[in-house]
């Protein structure tokens, strides 16, 4: 295992997992309201997938972003003060939870529907292709988008114009209270995506170096011309689907033995074994990750929300779209 890379694929996940549980606190406690849906158990793939793209390349998301934003390297304080509805917020305080934006990092959303983010993905894509940008565009989204029109449309196009696209199926096996089995036929979903000529593999989903490597190879083959690629991303939610849900229609057996493949503990066991990390090592990180979210939080409670007069502002885009690029 390569030293630097592993490790700063353990902080980012570590990062993701701290916050996610710093996130339902501050959900219990009121601060923050409206939906709330978190990655708990699936930091391989954001953690994965995000390492292996560039600073130029897009990001497309879905309402299960928390991790992939972070990943993407979005502040915490913006995203924080997102979920607080304050106006320093990375789309205004306006989105919350299910509509992290970050344009500057190329992180378009953040989307409430799912499957929405498909065809901007594939789009965004057919805008640097026909800009001649090597640009790739990674889009996720989860099992369930792949019972979406949307999705298969999207693969059709992409894999059609050969547009560098890699698509990122988070499969955590169930659409809200719905296992994979109960609405698919067909199951094996990279067989399903493959059968539209893309590339497609599937991948250990609580494996954060398996998932990097995969998704290196997806994007060099997208950036070098090769088409679309998909990622079936095998992984689970060790939480229920958002706070809302009494998570009722999964054996409590199964949950635990997803539990004992952690992604965050199996990568800290590698590390470990490999003499790149020990147990002052971990302390160290789990304190500056533990500092880091308590300054995210403080900021994000002192700052202001949006002024009243502000509200009908941002509604229509005032921005020169050569500017917005
Ligand atoms: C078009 C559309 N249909 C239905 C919903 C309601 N809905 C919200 S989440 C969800 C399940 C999606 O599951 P999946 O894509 O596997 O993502 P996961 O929540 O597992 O990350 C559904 C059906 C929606 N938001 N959008
Ligand atoms: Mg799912």
């Amino acid at each position: 295992m390569s030293g630097t890379g592993a490790r700063d694929l353990f902080t980012t996940m570590l990062r993701i997992r701290r916050f996610e549980e710093r996130c339902v606190e501050l959900y219990s406690a009121g601060a923050i309201r409206g939906f709330l849906h978190l990655c708990v158990g699936e930091e391989a793939v954001a953690a994965g997938v995000l390492a292996a793209l560039s600073a130029e390349d897009a990001v497309v998301s879905t309402y299960r972003e928390h991790g992939h934003a972070l990943a993407r390297g979005v502040p915490m304080e913006s995203l924080l003060a997102e979920m607080f509805g304050r106006v320093t917020g990375c789309s205004r305080g306006r989105g919350g939870s299910m509509h992290l934006f970050d344009a500057s990092r190329r992180f378009y959303g953040g989307n409430a529907i799912v499957a929405g983010g498909i065809p901007v993905a594939v789009g965004l894509a057919l805008a640097d292709r026909l800009r001649a940008r090597p640009r790739v565009t990674a889009c996720l989204f989860g099992d369930g988008a792949v019972a979406e029109g949307e999705f298969h449309e999207s693969l059709n196009l992409a894999a059609l114009w050969h547009l560098p696209v890699v698509f990122c199926c988070e499969n955590n096996r169930y659409a809200m209270g719905t296992a994979l089995a109960r609405s698919h036929a067909e199951t094996d979903l990279a067989l399903r995506a493959g059968s539209y000529g893309v590339r497609s593999w599937a991948v250990d989903g609580m494996d954060a170096v398996a998932v990097r490597e995969a998704t290196a190879l997806a994007v060099d083959t997208a950036r070098a011309g090769g088409g679309p690629c998909f990622l079936e991303l095998r992984t689970y939610r060790f939480r229920a689907h958002s706070m809302y849900d009494a998570d009722r229609y999964r054996d409590r057996a199964e949950v635990e033995a997803w539990r004992l493949r952690d992604p965050v503990e199996l990568l800290a066991a590698d590390l470990t074994a490999d003499g790149l990390l020990d147990d002052a090592g971990r302390k160290e990180l789990e304190e500056a990750v533990g500092r880091e979210i308590d300054e995210a939080e403080r900021a994000a409670e002192a700052a202001p929300v949006e002024p009243v007069e502000d509200l009908t502002r941002f509604v229509t885009t005032t921005m020169d779209p050569e500017v917005a690029r």
